[in-house]
């Protein structure tokens, strides 16, 4: 067992560094060339079990590509790659570095926690130079982002669950027919049945075109937005991220007022996306104030997020039973569900690995199990993107970093 367990370990690591571009890491060769902002997050929670310095790096490299405004975009292009679309030619952004013009969903702000908490004296230095920057973002989010309390999404991408149901009646109100040709680049490295719809590109495209349009100058953005979407994504990990801050910042004597203000009124927000008749949480399109009735495994952050509630359990445990390896992106008894494509059915390991680890911290005992089937899953598919949730079936690109990091930092 052990020796299985090793052999786990370096193939794991083995991925870390072959994805390593030098500072910043991508999450998979081909499909992925770029530094994704919520990937990094994970890379360096896998960073930190071998090497603590380089996983501050690739938080610090993250960073460097804040906007003034404070957004710490969801892509960034460091380098030009032609093999993935849309690269930095289409978004037309002027940050610090060629990026992307939204962000994505802030788990680099608990996991500078851990890192801190894991190392302090390597840590102190880095966390007093991002404390402010980490601030910043959190602002950016609480004046864009916000309704009721909640942090909405601008874009699908933002959420990180691209294709999630939680978007269908909302995208259906945008009509992209004006988006003109593109070339998707996706394709050629994963089969269309595991992947996002035309439809869902065309909008996606569009949408993107919207914001070059307004130079991604936020408070035009905010004009009439043709998608809004309060996400529990978004909302738990916002609301973890500033308990996180708040330890920090009390840890080491930085400023945190205000911090506890924004905690409140987050958690105010999230009592916005209880959905009774699901009995989760579910994601509230702004625009029209209806639900829209998924149950995904973000309904399931709120653990993570610091939020105890007792008719959640009996709902996760409904979704959880018939399946064998963790929390589906889509729940098996509805109708859309899709075990194959992407967000709509799929079980990932990140999203076992957030919602576990709120159960954990609460003592619940499917925590443990969570953690436990996300090793099963990893030791016998591999480090995939995602999975088929019925078999385990690996799916999307190989060799991926953020199931590595699961691993290395928490599952294996
Ligand atoms: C996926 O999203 C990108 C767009 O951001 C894509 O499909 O092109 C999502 O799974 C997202 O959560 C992830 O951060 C990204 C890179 O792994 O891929």
């Amino acid at each position: 067992m052990q020796a299985i367990r090793d052999e786990l370990d370096r193939r794991a690591i083995q991925i870390m560094r072959d994805n390593d571009r030098g500072g910043y890491t991508i999450p998979t060769h081909g499909l992925y060339p770029y530094q994704w902002n919520w990937d990094s997050a994970f890379a360096a929670l896998g960073f930190a079990a071998f090497d603590p310095a380089r996983a501050w790096r690739e938080i610090e490299i993250l960073f460097s590509g804040q906007w003034l405004d404070g957004m710490v975009p969801h892509i960034l292009f460091h380098r030009p790659d032609p093999g993935y679309f849309p690269g930095p030619d289409v978004w037309q952004c002027r940050g610090p570095l060629p990026s992307s013009g939204i962000t994505q969903p802030p788990v680099a702000l608990s996991f500078a926690r851990r890192l801190y908490e894991a190392a302090p004296a390597l840590g102190e230095v880095p966390v007093r130079m991002l404390f402010d920057p980490m601030r910043r973002w959190i602002q950016w989010f609480l004046a864009w982002r916000q309704d009721r309390g909640a942090i909405c999404i601008a874009h699908p991408w933002e959420s990180g669950r691209d294709n999630a149901a939680d978007w269908d009646r909302a995208m259906a109100a945008i009509d992209p027919a004006d988006v003109g040709s593109y070339e998707r680049r996706d394709l050629d490295h994963v089969h269309a049945a595991m992947r996002p719809t035309k439809d869902d590109y065309d909008r996606y495209i569009w949408l993107v075109q919207r914001g070059r349009r307004l130079g991604w100058h936020a408070p035009s953005l905010a004009v009439d937005p043709p998608f809004l979407v309060a996400d529990p994504t978004m909302t738990f990990t916002l609301m973890r991220g500033v308990r996180d801050l708040i330890w920090l910042g009390e840890r080491l004597g930085l400023p945190t007022a205000g911090l506890m203000h924004d905690l409140a009124m987050l958690e105010q927000g999230a009592e916005t996306l209880w959905n009774p008749a699901i009995g989760a949480y579910d994601s509230r399109n702004v625009l029209d104030g209806a639900f829209s009735g998924t149950l995904s495994n973000a309904s399931f952050l709120s653990w993570y997020g610091g939020i105890d509630r007792p008719e959640l359990a009996r709902t996760l445990e409904e979704v959880m039973a018939p399946l064998p390896y963790g929390v589906p992106s889509l729940a098996l008894q509805d109708e859309r569900f899709d075990p194959r494509r992407y967000w709509r059915g799929p079980v990932w390991g990140v999203l076992n690995m957030l919602v576990g680890m709120g159960l954990e911290e609460f003592g619940h005992p499917r925590g443990a199990a969570l953690r436990a089937m996300t090793a099963r899953l990893i030791a016998s598919h591999g480090f995939a993107e995602y999975f088929d949730p019925r078999d385990g079936a690996p799916a999307g690109g190989g060799s991926f970093t953020w199931t590595a990091a699961v691993w290395l930092a928490w599952a294996g």
